[in-house]
């Protein structure tokens, strides 16, 4: 049988980043997604204006309850943007009402160096405890930054900096840490760390000279799907810096709105292939 996950991220109509491209993705690697909305906006907040949104803080726990009505179970429960920081509780909730689930947190807040403008003293205090509770944590190296109390823009020197940041969030509660976008002043790579095997693997990646939203959401979920489909974690990393690779440098190429997104619906045939990988090495 096909596994479920529920999926708790915004829906933004506009700019191809949480559940808009989450869905698909996890769809097309054969993973069924039960979205759980934690807003509506009309774009997501990086570079359209005025943003048309509601807050669905009210919907996430009526919710959870008709699905324990319904005996449903889940086998991934995988949380990402957060409109307001009461929802820490309700994710927290499901991970209660799901105990056997595969739990990743996406601490979505900043890229860049720079929390995004919904990001509040108060959301990183919250998103904080959530990690906590999380088999898996995919910050990008900004919200590594901000979840380890350090100044967003510090950028590791060495590979034992970073080694020493995955081992800190590790400890915080996560078995397995994947920081995302780590440049050490050579070279761009991910990062992760498999505490139950103390293993430490890097997959790098060519740097594209554009910033594209919702990149992280299709990292993080490929990775998500990837290991809920069997894949070992440096293998799953493999298949979500590949695909991502793919789709940045097909995006790239058509010279698009980088407001956009990624080409999503252009690339989404390669993660049915589901090829084997090799291409990772150890950190
Ligand atoms: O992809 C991250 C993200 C998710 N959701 C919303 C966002 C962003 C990044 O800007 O604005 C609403």
């Amino acid at each position: 049988m096909n596994k479920k996950t529920a999926a708790i991220h915004d829906l933004s109509g506009v700019g191809r980043c949480s559940l808009t491209v989450i869905m698909p993705v996890l769809s097309v690697m054969g993973i069924e997604v039960c979205p759980v909305p934690t807003a509506i906006l009309s774009t997501h907040t990086g570079g359209f204006g005025e943003v048309e949104m509601r807050d669905l803080t009210d919907y996430i726990i009526p919710a959870l309850n008709h699905y324990k009505r319904l005996g449903m179970k889940f086998d991934c429960v995988y949380s990402g943007f957060l409109a307001d920081p009461e929802q820490v509780d309700h994710c927290l909730e499901f991970f209660r009402a799901f105990p056997d689930s595969f739990k990743v947190v996406d601490p979505v807040m900043a890229d860049n160096g720079k929390p995004y403008r919904t990001c509040t003293q108060e959301q990183i205090k919250r998103m904080g405890e959530l990690a906590s509770a999380a088999d898996m944590i995919t910050p990008n190296m900004t919200e590594a930054n901000i979840l380890l109390g350090n100044d967003p823009t510090y950028a590791p020197h060495s590979q034992n900096d970073v080694k020493t940041m995955l081992l800190k969030l590790a400890h915080s509660g996560p078995k397995t840490v994947v920081i995302t976008s780590v440049y050490t002043g050579s070279e761009s790579y991910n990062a992760g760390y498999d505490s139950l095997n103390n293993r430490f693997w890097k997959v790098p990646f060519t740097h594209v000279n554009a910033n594209y939203p919702g990149t992280g959401d299709v990292f993080a979920s490929v990775l998500t799907g990837s290991l809920l489909n069997g894949d070992s974690l440096p293998i799953a990393m493999n298949r979500a810096a590949m695909f991502l690779e793919l789709a940045i440098k097909t995006t790239y190429s058509y010279n698009t709105d980088t407001r956009e997104g990624i080409l999503l619906e252009r690339c989404l045939g390669f993660l049915s292939e589901n090829r084997s990988l090799f291409d990772y090495e150890q950190l």
